[in-house]
């Protein structure tokens, strides 16, 4: 009995081996039929094409658009950089208004074609763009909405479709986490102008790095279309100021042998979902961030809410002591862009205050999840917690005392 008391001692931020050997990865890439993806890597090295809109960029871009129900989808080499053409081809200027609580990448592609982002709070449950926050924040100077699908989670599309029509500004949306996930039975990619999804390999399905911007309008699929191409229309024809925004074969090919396995991926997450969620949810000072089971979901990001005074340490502590264990846990989205630089201390934007923002990104936790995993991690993961979670005083009492260091928080 007194050894099972004392089982807390034996965490690796006291100096015991970790629980695992090789660290567990938030963002381990899901990797498609290895052999499938050699054999067109080989049939593109044969054909010696590898870029400038070869046959596998059009046949996932067409495959995407299937799978997605939209009339466009224009393949890009980041998801960032489809934000930027995306930004353009809708023709914003000025402010345009974004939430805090995202990847930075959302900012920053504003910010880097001379747009300035107007940070704006997100809603206490679902961590999802606040539509009366985005009212408050617009100014004559506003020209468009960005909502971001964080955690593959829909924003309030049709409050900001209100907004958007009210005030006559442009929407659109940073679905980089919501591939292949559908809002009230309506697949997104189709929501806003036009929606931009991100490929990176941290993604819950990927082209190595990769993105693309998806519409049902025309006009702004043939403008994203020459802006990714240097404005080139036809060869020697450049109708337009451009960028090289292009997906490469290599990445096309990895896109295409993923989204062959892409139901598999989706299964394992759901799994490992439900089994942390059944494992994790009676825990007292931990919620567990859940998904609409009536729609579709990838059910990529695994995200945690810790609540410092009933879980009995804060999330920091949590994660180094998980950390110390090889399970490499996130806190997505650290500190809120409103706090990351340039904008911190920028005169513009000194002294806002995003109090969700600030205290989700107190809060938040990002699990492992995906292909990567081994079988029985999640519950190794969760007892772990769980035994965390039943000592957590005496731990944080014992740590305050040791004073352990860990990096990287
Ligand atoms: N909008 C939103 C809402 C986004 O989340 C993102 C990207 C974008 C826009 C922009 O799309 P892209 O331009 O990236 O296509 C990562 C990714 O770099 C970023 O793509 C992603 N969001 C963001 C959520 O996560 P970091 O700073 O966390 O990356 P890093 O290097 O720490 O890697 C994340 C984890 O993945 C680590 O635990 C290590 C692991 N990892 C990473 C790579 C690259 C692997 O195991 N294998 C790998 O190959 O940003």
């Amino acid at each position: 009995m007194a050894l099972y008391q004392q089982e807390w001692k034996n965490l690796a931020i006291f100096g015991a081996e970790p629980a695992f050997a090789n660290p567990l990865y938030v963002g381990r890439p899901n990797i498609g039929n290895k052999q499938l993806l050699f054999e067109r890597i080989d049939d593109m090295l044969s054909r010696r094409w590898l870029s400038n809109g070869g046959p596998f960029v059009q046949e996932l871009e067409h495959r995407i658009e299937k799978l997605l129900g939209v009339q466009y989808c224009i393949a890009t080499c980041n998801g960032t950089m489809a934000l930027q053409i995306a930004a353009r081809a809708l023709g914003l200027e000025g402010e345009v208004i974004v939430p805090s609580f995202t990847f930075v990448a959302t900012a920053h592609a504003l910010s880097w074609i001379g747009l300035t982002p107007v940070f704006c709070d997100v809603d206490r449950l679902t961590h999802q763009i606040n539509p009366t926050e985005v009212e408050q924040s617009l100014s004559p100077q506003t020209s468009g909405i960005i909502g971001v699908h964080l955690w593959g989670r829909a924003c309030n599309t049709e409050s900001l479709e209100q907004i958007s029509k009210r005030y006559g500004l442009e929407l659109m949306f940073d679905a980089a986490h919501a591939f292949n996930c559908s809002h009230k039975g309506q697949m997104i990619g189709n929501f806003g102008k036009l929606e931009v999804l991100s490929f990176h390999a941290t993604k819950f399905f990927n082209t190595f790095e990769g993105g693309a911007i998806v519409t049902n309008d025309i006009s702004i699929a043939e403008k994203a279309r020459l802006m990714r191409d240097f404005g080139f229309l036809a060869t020697d024809t450049v109708v337009s100021v451009g960028t090289n925004g292009k997906m490469t074969e290599v990445a096309a090919a990895m896109g295409l042998t993923g989204l062959e396995s892409i139901n598999q991926i989706i299964e394992t997450n759901f799994y490992n979902y439900k089994e942390y969620k059944a494992a994790l949810s009676d825990i007292p000072g931990i919620s567990i961030l859940s998904y609409d089971e009536t729609d579709k979901n990838n059910f990529h990001y695994i995200i945690l809410e810790i609540e410092e005074k009933v879980f009995g340490m804060n999330r920091d502590q949590l994660l180094q002591i998980l950390n110390a264990e090889k399970i490499m846990v996130r806190r997505y989205f650290y500190p809120g862009c409103h706090r990351c630089e340039p904008y911190r201390s920028s005169p513009n934007y000194r002294g806002i205050r995003m109090p969700v923002t600030e205290l989700l990104s107190d809060r938040v936790l990002a699990l492992p999840n995906g292909t990567a995993l081994g079988h029985g991690d999640v519950g190794k993961i969760c007892d772990l917690i769980k035994m965390i979670a039943k000592y957590s005083k005496q731990i944080r009492h014992a740590l305050t005392n040791t004073k352990v260091q860990v990096s990287g928080v």
